[in-house]
């Protein structure tokens, strides 16, 4: 039997339902039932503040409703005019932060049902959109977004956003609803020709890393294309499929599965091998259980082979030989470069992906200041990072002392741990977190540091990440140190990811509070001081020690 999203999706209308009434209802702030579902492809989540859960239901109120809106941006390119749209809605109609996801996207959290409308549309107005960065759809496509890393940058950029334009629903309901644009005419019907009618059987993610540089994380993707050169020069990428993290604790048929790659493909083909893979799922996904749903479970159901000749057959060509690569790490490299234009790029830390200003340090109010004068772009990075990119000279002496003014640290004053860090949203926002992840991370970590410094190991990248639940959305099975929440305080560890985002960790310790963390760690940070090899990463000699054994692939993940 279809689930219950399936009749939902189908009962549509293609994405209709009744958002439109639901959005006129003024008794309540919550959507109707159906249309809380449909929302998601529209890009927007209902949510209600966790915090105050308990008084409202004390005082017989419904819970304070009011929605997340994810803005898509393909490789997370954004100009310093769209930043300060984002900006303006923050404080006008959001909570007064800006979010940037693992997924190069920006998050505005806190709005209410009756500004949900004029959000979207200033969002549109500014040429970003919200279609399809949720629901089950292809999201957010990803990509290295650091410009002066490699000369065929902007090339693989261009083609992420042709992937993403392609994958993008056609539906015409998105326009209708939140623009008043009526785009169907006399009897003429919406048609989703990759789609269909119930789009796909769950989300579905496609990120592209060019090597040596695996930022974007890309083995956890349904589909991770790693761009591949020659002589400075684009030809094609290598394919992998079926990579996703999220598992449901208790059921051992879920688990986090890296993406197996099948082959290489010239550029000109990459736009016709992704929607290839997408129609494959759509068929052959499971429609009834949505926690067995995703691309990587339909590979592991059927096999590697019979998928790779599923594919084939829509295409009518094989992919060739994968080619070979190299990848020497998932996180950012900090501070300003210069790029061979002679501009510059600064790549600075964002704790927890979280733009605002506290008492002490006025981020939000910097980077809305640098916003006005800067002539180059803003780059999301899928570590919840931000590159201000392509500084003319002229700018540069002026953005270092708008950050100095305005109490912004250089990367410097970090610790490895802490720049490598990644923290999903969690409490109070997220409706299924158990736990604490962006509000807690950062605290844990100034304990944790304390523990490297008595070693002597502070500035060691280490990467380390937390979430309020095992759905995955820090990546947390590719940190050398993770944490996911279980319940409030408690955490399980997980230790022994790759550096490069090429190998899943494996659990260590399970409903930890922090005491029981800082113990459990201290002996295992103390014995990597003391006994790593030369360059030796913290996951790889957690493994070489026996703290955990190698989870070669997500079948064993969990044994
Ligand atoms: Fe996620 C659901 C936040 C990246 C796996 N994710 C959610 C929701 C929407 C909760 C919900 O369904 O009600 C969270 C909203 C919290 C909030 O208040 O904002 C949420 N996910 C996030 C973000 C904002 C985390 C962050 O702190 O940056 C990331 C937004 C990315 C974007 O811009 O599109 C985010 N989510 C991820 C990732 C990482 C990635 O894609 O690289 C994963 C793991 C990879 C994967 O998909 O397998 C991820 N999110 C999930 C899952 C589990 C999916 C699964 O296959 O089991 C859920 C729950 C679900 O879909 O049922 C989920
Ligand atoms: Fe919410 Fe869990 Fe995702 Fe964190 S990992 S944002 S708690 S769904």
């Amino acid at each position: 039997m279809p689930s219950e999203v399936e009749i939902i999706k189908e009962n549509s209308n293609y994405l209709r339902g009744t958002i439109k009434e639901s959005l006129a209802n003024e008794i309540t702030g919550a959507l109707a039932h159906d249309d809380v579902n449909l929302i998601k492809l529209h890009g927007s989540y209902q949510q209600f503040d966790r915090d105050l859960e308990s008084e409202r239901k004390k005082q017989k109120l419904e819970p304070l409703y009011s929605f997340m809106t994810r803005i898509r941006l393909a490789g997370g390119i954004a100009t310093p005019q769209q930043w300060l749209t984002v900006d303006d809605l923050s404080v006008k109609y959001a909570n007064g932060t800006i979010k940037l996801t693992t997924r190069q996207a920006f998050q505005l959290h806190g709005l209410l049902k009756r500004n949900l409308k004029s959000t979207i549309q200033v969002i549109n107005n500014a040429l970003m959109n919200t279609i399809a960065a949720c629901g089950d759809v292809n999201r957010n496509v990803m990509c290295n977004p650091n410009p002066f890393l490699s000369s065929v940058h902007a090339e693989v950029q261009e083609y992420a956003q042709k992937i993403s334009d392609h994958l993008t629903p056609r539906t015409t309901a998105y326009h209708e609803i939140w623009l008043d644009k009526q785009l169907l005419h006399g009897g003429e019907q919406d048609e989703e020709p990759i789609y269909g009618k119930t789009y796909l059987p769950r989300k579905f993610k496609i990120a592209i890393a060019i090597p040596p540089y695996n930022d974007s994380d890309i083995f956890s993707n349904d589909l991770g294309l790693i761009a591949i050169e020659n002589q400075g020069l684009l030809e094609g990428f290598n394919v992998a499929v079926g990579g996703g993290l999220g598992m449901t604790f208790g059921n051992n048929k879920t688990y986090p599965r890296l993406a197996d790659i099948i082959g290489y493909i010239p550029k000109e083909k990459v736009v016709d091998v992704a929607e290839k893979i997408i129609i494959v799922q759509r068929n052959l996904g499971n429609r009834e259980d949505r926690k067995n749903a995703r691309l990587k479970y339909t590979i592991d159901r059927i096999g590697i082979e019979q998928f790779k000749e599923e594919v084939y057959k829509l295409l009518g060509y094989k992919l060739e030989e994968a080619r070979p690569y190299q990848f020497i790490s998932s996180g950012d490299t900090y501070g300003w470069k210069r790029g061979s234009n002679g501009n510059w790029h600064l790549t600075l830390f964002i704790e927890g992906g979280r733009v605002r200003d506290t008492d002490k340090v006025k981020l939000k109010s910097a980077l809305r200041q640098i916003a006005t004068i800067h002539t180059g772009d803003f780059r999301l990075t899928g570590n919840q990072n931000l590159i201000i990119a392509n500084i003319a000279v002229a700018h540069k002496k002026q953005i270092e002392k708008i950050f100095a003014d305005h109490n912004v640290l250089p990367e410097r004053d970090y610790s490895g741990l802490r720049l490598n860090s990644i923290a999903c949203v969690a409490l109070n926002t997220c409706s299924l977190a158990f736990a604490e992840a962006e509000r807690y991370l950062p605290s844990l970590i100034d304990k944790l540091d304390t523990i490297l410094i008595e070693n002597g190991i502070e500035k060691e990248p280490i990467l380390i990440r937390m979430t309020g639940c095992p759905n995955g959305c820090g990546r947390p099975y590719l940190g050398e140190i993770a944490f996911v929440g279980k319940a409030p305080g408690r955490y399980n560890i997980y230790l022994g990811a790759g550096f490069t985002g090429e190998r899943l960790n494996k659990l260590y310790k399970e409903n930890l509070n922090e005491q029981e963390i800082l113990d459990a760690l201290r002996p295992v940070i103390e014995d990597f001081a003391k006994s790593r090899l030369e360059n030796e990463k913290f996951g790889d000699f957690v493994i070489r020690k026996n703290y955990v054994k190698e989870t070669t692939e997500g079948l064993n993940f969990h044994s």
